[in-house]
């Protein structure tokens, strides 16, 4: 079994020598192209606020990727939203496929487990899926290294945007810890850490 995990490649002074990230075309379906994803769920539910739902997403991103190859660039699970930055493979723009293969695969696992407590009118399989996860997505082709590191920064200090904690090195599941051990950030990065949400839209 193939494990995620979560890449380093800032292209910033920090970085240790990548170019992976130099733009060629300004399109959103590029070949091989970098993408940051948010993924929602149904009505804002707290799915992803205990451990068991964390590690099967995991297990279902583990799978797809697997079958599907992609690098996870970086990542932050917050309990009603998921923000990625995926890198596909060459030749490959196939990102809904592989959103849609995660969310059926957590779907089926977490409606195995939680099932009994799901809304009966949600009887079958498919029906229930759509009461777990939101069916639209928010997708950014990634253009260049400033946008690729602003949408890291974005994703590692979005638990102190939303109010989940007062720093980013309390959130627990993000790759920003990842990015520390790898000397990206000091453990304090975040205190005065401004998004320029007029030039950069996130979704969430
Ligand atoms: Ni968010």
């Amino acid at each position: 079994m193939c494990r995620v995990r979560s890449g380093f490649e800032r292209t910033d002074g920090r970085h240790k020598g990548y170019n992976y990230f130099m733009p060629e075309y300004r399109r959103i379906f590029h070949p091989g192209g970098t993408y940051f994803l948010t993924l929602v769920t149904y009505k804002r539910q707290n799915i992803f606020s205990i451990s068991k739902t964390v590690a099967l997403l995991h297990e279902s991103i583990e799978h797809v990727i697997c079958l599907h190859p992609f690098k996870i660039v970086a990542f932050v699970f917050l309990p009603d939203h998921l923000h990625f930055i995926w890198r596909l493979p060459e030749g490959d723009a196939n990102y809904s496929t592989r959103i849609s293969q995660i969310k059926r695969r957590f779907s089926k696992q977490y409606i195995a487990i939680f099932g009994a407590q799901l809304k009966k009118s949600a009887s079958q399989d498919k029906r229930r899926e759509l009461t777990i996860w939101q069916r639209r997505f928010w997708e950014h082709w990634i253009c260049d290294e400033e946008d690729l590191n602003q949408h890291i920064d974005y994703i590692h200090y979005n638990p102190v945007k939303h109010g989940l904690v007062d720093r980013v090195c309390e959130w627990k599941v993000s790759s920003f810890h990842d990015y520390v051990k790898a000397g990206f950030y000091d453990s304090s990065w975040g205190q005065g850490f401004h998004v320029d949400e007029k030039k950069y839209t996130f979704g969430e």
